[in-house]
């Protein structure tokens, strides 16, 4: 290595059984398929820090359609995957985003909140849970895309950077949401960001050309499995 003082961390997003099939609600297709190869990346010596991250909900949770319309709510039923909604900052009423509804997923200390157990889940050196509180979405690993002030954080930009990470490679699931936002959240916070593709796969496949260039125009890299940045 040239630069002196590089440390890599891998971050591994959201490898629950809500996000696999075959009986996960918010199944991401082909999502489990990936495991084998998370683990060999696990298993290589090169990482100074191994991260897990939990999609972590309170029942109660904003992002899921059953807590909008439809009973005991006024107004419609909402569709998971179909509808949008808007978040507004509790503290800030100008600020705003407007994001997908989904199925109840991820619930705290539910079956579907687990990692998928082909994981070598002892090879981590943290677990952070993320979307723990009912106002906000988070699909970051960081933190809340509301910022004006900040709603909700992790914690994981501070255990990083007291490890002194430099570089994290992210894989895990969905590529197209919380993959991609943590990779370009760790841009924002300093450090430098690769996305293994093929550790990683997305809820609508077919947004992920797309996904790619916006990453890449954040600043993250996207590399392959056999590229030599994972290699050295
Ligand atoms: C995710 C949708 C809702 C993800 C989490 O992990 O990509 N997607 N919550
Ligand atoms: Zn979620």
């Amino acid at each position: 290595m040239a630069e002196s003082g590089f440390r890599p961390a891998l971050l591994v997003v959201d490898m629950q059984e809500d996000f696999c099939p075959p009986n996960g609600s918010l199944a991401v297709a082909d999502g489990r398929s990936i495991a084998p190869l998370i683990n060999r990346l696990l298993a290589l010596p090169i990482f100074a820090l191994k991260v897990a991250t939990k999609d972590w909900h309170p029942p109660d949770h904003i992002s899921f359609a059953s807590n909008h319309g439809g009973h005991p709510y006024p107004g419609p039923a909402k569709r998971p995957f179909l509808d949008t909604h808007t978040i507004t900052n509790p503290h800030n009423p100008s600020e705003s985003y407007t994001t997908r509804l989904w199925p109840v997923h991820c619930v705290q200390d539910t079956p579907g909140a687990e990692l998928i157990p082909e994981l070598d889940a002892a090879r981590f050196d943290h677990v952070v849970h993320k979307g723990t509180d009912p106002r906000v979405e988070m699909y970051s690993a960081f933190y809340d895309p509301l910022r004006e002030p900040r709603v909700s954080d992790s914690g994981l930009a501070a255990l990083l950077r007291d490890a002194g990470v430099t570089r994290v490679y992210v894989v895990g699931l969905a590529g197209d949401y919380c993959v991609r936002c943590t990779a370009e959240d760790a841009v924002r916070e300093g450090f430098e960001a690769y996305v293994i593709e093929e550790g990683t796969r997305s809820v609508d496949p077919g947004s992920w050309e797309g996904c790619k260039r916006e990453m890449e125009a954040a600043g993250v890299k996207i590399v392959g499995l056999e590229d030599e940045e994972v290699k050295r």
